[in-house]
């Protein structure tokens, strides 16, 4: 073997700077302008090209009633499961960069938007900063967020908040159905 005081060699170096875990995360997808529909296919296939990352699965697509101001369209939603080499801020700050590049303006709280991309599960972190909460804070009372990850992981237990199946349970009565 090495004696314990050779340099290492660049590459090894390298290496044992950065051996990044893979860890997988769920992200929420949300449009109701300019054709939501295509809107949500084009964010998966942005979701897959994201840096040291994968799409490894996607939900069906959902539509339902805007929460929040109702003088606008319906929503179209969805769930992505990602795994990833990103930590949690890189990867929000990549879907930031989507939602960009798709051409969403930022206006009024729950207001109308061409994407929407939020970071609602990573590994299983609970994040709390200024600019991050994992998970997503209003994910458990929005069935629209919840029936498209059971899609994919029914079986699901969520940081601090239980049982998946659970919480679709209480969040019932709101009026999500899959899009036709
Ligand atoms: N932020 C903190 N944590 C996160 C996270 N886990 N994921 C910060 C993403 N962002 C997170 O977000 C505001 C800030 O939240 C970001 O700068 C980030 O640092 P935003 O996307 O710019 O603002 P927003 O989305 O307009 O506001 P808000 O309150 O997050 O809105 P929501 O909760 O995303 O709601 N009705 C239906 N049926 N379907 C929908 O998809 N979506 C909304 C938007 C309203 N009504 C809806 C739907
Ligand atoms: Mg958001």
């Amino acid at each position: 073997g090495k004696s314990p005081h050779q340099p290492l060699m660049e590459t090894e170096l390298e290496a044992s700077r950065s051996s990044p875990e893979r860890v997988k995360a769920y992200v929420g997808l949300g449009s109701n302008l300019n054709d939501p529909e295509t809107r949500l296919k084009q964010a998966f296939e942005a979701l897959d090209r994201i840096p040291r990352t994968r799409c490894l699965e996607r939900s069906r697509i959902y539509q339902s009633r805007p929460v929040g101001p109702p003088d606008q369209p319906d929503y179209l939603n969805a769930v992505a499961l990602l795994s990833t080499q990103l930590d949690a801020h890189r990867l929000l700050a990549e879907l930031q960069h989507i939602e960009r590049a798709q051409g969403r303006v930022r206006n009024r709280r729950w207001g109308p938007r061409t994407l929407d991309l939020d970071l609602l599960l990573f590994a299983d972190l609970m994040i709390e900063t200024p600019d991050l909460v994992v998970p997503h804070a209003a994910m458990h009372q929005r069935l629209f967020v919840l029936l498209p990850l059971a899609d994919i992981s029914p079986e699901l237990r969520i940081p601090g908040l239980g049982k998946l199946q659970d919480l679709i349970k209480a969040c019932s009565d709101q009026g999500v159905r899959l899009l036709d």
